[in-house]
């Protein structure tokens, strides 16, 4: 099985699926196909992904000469995959809950996404504070997500319980919030300190801080 990302500092989409495989310790060999320019003729990333399916972005999975392209349904593949691992939860309302909560995340939070890309090793506190004052559309996304992270079962715990496929779709916004240093309440800054120490997370990170520093 092998899962092609993007850049570990930039992408977000990655992130999620390849936290699912490193979490669950899932057997995966990771191809990590960087960034390049915007001009389209030297841009080898989009020729890679293009050539292994048409949308042309990561995260792909390739397993059995199949090709499974979005991060949802990467990791609806996987749970179907690896069913004994529970990477949704095994109870039923949790395991809806987690189904809700990523296909809103997958579908939604526009405002966030679009203002606050993903760089995980910078500090952009100042254009955080900015954002902020000026963005009604920004404050109601993460007003929205705290709602989303308040509701879980247990203050110290993941938002289903144990770690799901639903912490790994909310994690680059726990490194969003980091980065842009938003202000979230107490509990939401419990749930974040969950997630970044979390091994799989702290593995990614890694990732990101050597890209930026080779
Ligand atoms: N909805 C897709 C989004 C995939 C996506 O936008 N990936 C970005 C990187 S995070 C990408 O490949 N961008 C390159 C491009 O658009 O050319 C998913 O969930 O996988």
């Amino acid at each position: 099985m092998r899962l092609y990302i993007g850049n570990k500092n930039l992408s977000s989409w990655s992130m999620r699926a390849w936290l699912v495989c490193t979490a669950f310790d899932l057997p995966f060999e990771e191809v990590l196909v960087r960034f390049s320019g915007l001009d389209l003729a030297e841009n080898t990333f989009t020729q890679t992904m293009q050539k292994l399916n048409g949308n042309g972005k990561v995260p792909a999975l390739v397993h059995d000469d199949r090709v499974i392209w979005d991060s949802l349904a990467i990791c609806e593949y996987l749970a179907e995959l690896f069913p004994d691992q529970a990477l949704w939860p095994e109870d039923r309302g949790l395991r809806a809950r987690a189904r809700s909560m990523s296909a809103e995340m997958h579908s939604s939070f526009v405002s966030l996404r679009s203002k606050c890309p993903m760089n995980i090793t910078a500090d952009l506190a100042h254009e955080g504070q900015a954002l902020w004052s000026s963005s009604a559309e920004l404050r109601q996304d993460v007003q929205r997500i705290e709602q989303i992270w308040a509701e879980r079962p247990q203050l110290e715990g993941f938002l289903c319980g144990n770690f799901s496929i639903a912490d790994a779709f909310y994690a680059p916004v726990v490194c969003r919030l980091k980065s842009y240093q938003l202000p979230v309440n107490s509990s939401s800054v419990q749930y974040m300190n969950t997630v970044l120490a979390h091994p799989a997370v702290q593995l990614w990170i890694q990732g990101a801080m050597a890209e930026t520093t080779t």
